[in-house]
């Protein structure tokens, strides 16, 4: 990887990632997962706070009118496992009041710029946010 792509990231969770732009179009989140790959990059993953506001940052700047964002945390495999698309560890969650709730019916998870984590229905469409792993 070229060493001028690196110093364009921020260095989340150890490794130097660019969360793209929220993309405004709805997809499912399966549909998502696939567009990001298909711009080098994965449903973006959070490590840590700063990285929780970064994306809601990122969400309220491009998206404010927009309710939930899909995010890359699912528990599609295995119900209550729950794993980040871009295969990092799950070392940080902010889930909202009792989520998650939705047992095998909700296995995906979306963010907002107001509010924390929720399991919803994979099959509903969304913005989302992707990130790309620089190096
Ligand atoms: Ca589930
Ligand atoms: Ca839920």
């Amino acid at each position: 990887m070229e060493k001028g792509r690196c110093q364009q990231g921020w260095d989340w969770g150890g490794t130097r990632r660019l969360p793209s732009v929220v993309q405004h179009q709805r997809l499912d989140w399966a549909d998502a997962v696939s567009y990001c790959v298909t711009q080098e990059a994965n449903l973006a993953s959070v490590h840590s706070e700063a990285e929780h506001q970064l994306i809601k940052t990122l969400i309220k700047t491009f998206n404010p009118l927009e309710f939930y964002t899909w995010i890359g945390l699912s528990d599609v495999v295995t119900e209550g496992r729950w794993m980040w698309t871009d295969g990092s560890k799950v070392d940080f969650t902010d889930w909202f009041k009792s989520d998650p709730d939705g047992g095998k019916a909700q296995n995906c998870v979306n963010t907002h710029y107001q509010t924390l984590w929720i399991d919803n229905e994979c099959s509903e469409g969304y913005a989302f946010v992707c990130a790309e792993r620089l190096c």
